[in-house]
């Protein structure tokens, strides 16, 4: 099953890197050969019937993953849960689902458009997870849904793929804390996500996170080639809870402020 599980991990990630260099380098910043453990993968979706959350998921829980936590994004209009593998050196997956009925009518339009171009099986697709974008989208529908949902832009444009990775600092060599990770990456010349600090999260939520600042890269939309944020990089440090065990779960609070690395900077 880990096999199997590492080979979808593996095409992942070469998807995820092609969009996001930053990445390829930061890995081999950070690491010192086979220490770079992921701690999780995030993933973007509407809540419409062909593409929900439960037609990622499925092909997770078909390889032994489990659903471990729901949360609730109240602003952004986003239910997520995570997901966590028998085999706990498996990465983590965060799903999170955009929730179109609380939209207005014109991006709704947009949306349900966008979805009605695909087949209903196509989350049957064996490479689901890394398809990439299934439909054709406009730059003008990109930038009117970019004005009321940053989320929804980002997913119009890159579809079915990793939205970021994240290095588990807990099993890194050669940093042991959050702040010797985000000062290697500054002096390295790299952008942090500032909102809500760099460090989202501490010791007593059991969970600390910082990430980059999305790469950028060209798309071609149906009616022209535009330059927009890509994938970013996430770094996590889990502390223990009181049974000795690192705390897997998320924290709201903190990934609000994760899914704002995708946004656009002037
Ligand atoms: C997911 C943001 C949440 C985390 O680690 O809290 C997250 C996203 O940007 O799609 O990944
Ligand atoms: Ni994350």
């Amino acid at each position: 099953m880990t096999a199997k599980v590492m080979e979808l991990f593996d095409n992942i990630w070469q998807q995820y890197i092609s969009v996001t260099p930053s990445a390829k380098s930061i890995h081999q910043l950070l690491g010192s050969g086979s220490d770079v453990i992921n701690d999780h993968v995030a993933y973007r979706t509407f809540n419409l019937e062909k593409v929900a959350l439960d037609k990622l998921a499925k092909h997770l829980l078909a390889l032994g993953y489990s659903e471990c936590g729901q949360y609730d994004f109240e602003a952004k209009k986003l239910t997520a849960k995570h997901y966590e593998h028998s085999d706990d050196t498996m990465p983590k997956v965060f799903i999170s689902e955009l929730r179109v009925e609380e939209f207005p009518e014109k991006i709704q339009k947009i949306i349900t458009e966008l979805v009605a171009q695909l087949p209903d099986d196509i989350s049957d697709r064996a490479d689901f997870l890394y398809s990439g974008t299934p439909w054709q989208v406009s730059s003008t529908d990109y930038n009117t849904l970019l004005e009321e949902s940053e989320y929804a832009a980002w997913l119009a444009a890159w579809g079915y793929r990793a939205n970021h990775f994240t290095v588990s600092i807990n099993h890194l060599e050669n940093y042991d804390c959050i702040l010797a990770v985000n000062s290697a990456l500054k002096d390295a010349g790299y952008a942090l996500n500032t909102s809500g600090g760099e460090v989202k999260g501490n010791e007593e939520v059991k969970l600390e996170q910082s990430s980059t600042l999305a790469d950028k890269a060209l798309v071609e939309f149906s009616d022209k080639s535009m330059e927009i944020p890509s994938c970013f990089y996430e770094f996590a440090k889990r502390y223990p809870l009181a049974n000795g065990e690192l705390y897997t779960g998320f924290v709201a609070a903190s990934a609000d402020k994760i899914f704002e690395s995708t946004n656009a900077t002037s």
